[in-house]
């Protein structure tokens, strides 16, 4: 390892105990700016690299709820307010087992440079609980949100932290977050994204990570005169992300063959089409019932305890969650003749996994520039929440696609090397840090 990179993390080790995903996080970064900020040193007389791995305001707060048994449950709840340097606080909430302060560090140091390369004008931040809404009633999420929307409220706000989704979060539960949020306040205004299409919310929204995560695998695919077309596609995960990858996959002509949760993978050869994906839908966000089912009502093998990265794919689309994908993992895709990697989901590949990509020279894009269409589409939800005016589906796909190619240049600006291969992670921790360093110079040491 670089020098300069083992003593820059030594100190964020010491000051950070224990946290594991964020030290992950932040010394792959660290690798791709500790360079470019040797070339560069107002960046680093600045201490830019010091400032942004530190949050600016960091809340941990107890979420008291009663079940459906009337006895009392306490979870934890967090929200990291990262950087504001080029807007107000913006990021999705995780309710799942795993969270910890590890973890949402990790995801709000990550959003800080998605949020920069969308072009949109957006602080980074990232929330959520250790709350499992698996198994829980309607009543029990609902009750839960409303605990932890009780505390949030004062953090928050249109202009201040705009909270989204992110695993365990979907439409139902930003829905009891924000009637909470709305009630507490008396306003009615943009202070979530993710919102239902009846009251505030965009078209598009629930689609546009998935949908974006393909958009960028495209792009990747032009840069060698390749596309979608009849590539046979692995896919992990079956919520939000997942779903909408598959679909737009099959819109342009590619075949998906696998899908998962955290208790195994279906493979099936001859592809998840429109009813299919119907099916799953219904399964996942009404029945909320486990993928095994596919297996069972298609005939087509399930792969108890496995991930998808077995199966021989020409491209990869992990859409479930952070190091899904480890270096025997990534070793098999690349003999088994998997060429492009577009990240759904934040960090699946471990740093070992992402070497065997860049070693291999293979079209890998990582999480903060593939899925950025997400939060993307989060902005656009909240411009039209300012204006108080709805844009139709076709414009907030045709604008999320704009941005996902200038998210492509921007990586292809700061990432191609000398013998024309494009690093994407280079590219787009480089390309994400610029704006908001100048930024952060700009308006003095805070
Ligand atoms: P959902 O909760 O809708 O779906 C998550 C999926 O991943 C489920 O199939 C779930 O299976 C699986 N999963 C979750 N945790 C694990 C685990 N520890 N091991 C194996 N499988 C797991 O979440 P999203 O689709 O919204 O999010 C997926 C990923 O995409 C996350 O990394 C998220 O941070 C990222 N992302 C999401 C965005 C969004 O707009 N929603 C935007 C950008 C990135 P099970 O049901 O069994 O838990
Ligand atoms: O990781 C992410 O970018 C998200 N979960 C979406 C965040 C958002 O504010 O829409």
């Amino acid at each position: 390892m670089d020098p300069r990179v083992q003593q820059f993390m030594a100190i964020i080790k010491a000051r950070n105990p224990g946290e594991n995903e964020f030290h992950q996080a932040v010394q792959e970064v660290a690798e791709s700016l500790i360079p470019f900020i040797e070339e560069n040193p107002k960046y680093k007389h600045a201490k830019i690299l010091e400032r942004i791995a530190e949050p600016e305001r960091t809340i941990i707060f107890r979420v008291p709820w009663l079940d459906d048994k009337g006895e009392v449950q306490i979870n934890r709840g967090f929200r990291i307010e990262m950087n504001s340097a080029i807007g107000p606080y913006k990021g999705g909430l995780r309710l799942h087992p795993t969270v910890n302060l590890g973890i949402l560090k990790f995801l709000a140091f990550e959003q800080v440079f998605k949020n920069s390369l969308t072009t949109l004008p957006m602080g980074g931040g990232k929330g959520g609980s250790d709350f499992d809404p698996k198994g829980k009633s309607d009543n029990e999420v609902m009750r839960f949100c409303q605990s932890f929307m009780s505390e949030l409220f004062r953090h928050i706000g249109a202009d201040t932290d705009i909270p989204a989704g992110d695993i365990g979060v979907g439409g139902r539960e930003i829905g009891f977050l924000f009637g909470q949020y709305k009630r507490l306040k008396n306003e009615f205004t943009g202070v979530l994204t993710g919102k239902g299409i009846e009251w505030g919310g965009s078209l598009i929204r629930p689609e546009a990570t998935g949908y974006g995560a393909t958009y960028f695998a495209q792009e990747m695919l032009t840069t060698r005169g390749d596309s979608l077309k009849g590539k046979v596609v692995c896919i992990s995960g079956s919520g939000n992300v997942a779903q909408f990858a598959s679909e737009k996959v099959a819109e342009l002509g590619g075949k998906v063959v696998t899908s998962s949760d955290s208790n195994g993978f279906i493979y099936d050869p001859k592809g998840i089409d429109c009813d299919k994906l119907k099916f799953i839908m219904e399964l996942k966000n009404e029945r909320r019932g486990r993928i095994k089912e596919y297996a069972d009502k298609y005939g087509v093998e399930y792969f108890e305890g496995k991930r998808p990265w077995i199966i021989k794919c020409d491209i990869a689309m992990p859409c479930a969650t952070q190091n899904e994908i480890n270096e025997g993992d990534a070793k098999l895709l690349v003999k088994n003749g998997c060429n492009c990697v577009s990240e759904g989901s934040n960090m699946p590949s471990t740093p070992e996994a992402v070497q065997v990509f860049l070693n291999a020279q293979i079209l890998y894009g990582p999480g903060k520039a593939a899925n950025a269409g997400g939060v993307a589409t989060s902005g656009l939800e909240m411009t039209q929440n300012s204006m108080r005016l709805p844009w139709s589906r076709e414009e907030v796909d045709e604008k999320l696609q704009t941005i996902m190619k200038n998210i492509h240049k921007t990586c292809v600006k700061y990432g191609t090397k000398e013998s024309g291969f494009i690093n994407y992670v280079d590219g787009a921790n480089i390309g994400g840090f610029v704006k908001v360093a100048n930024a952060m110079i700009a308006q003095g040491v805070v």
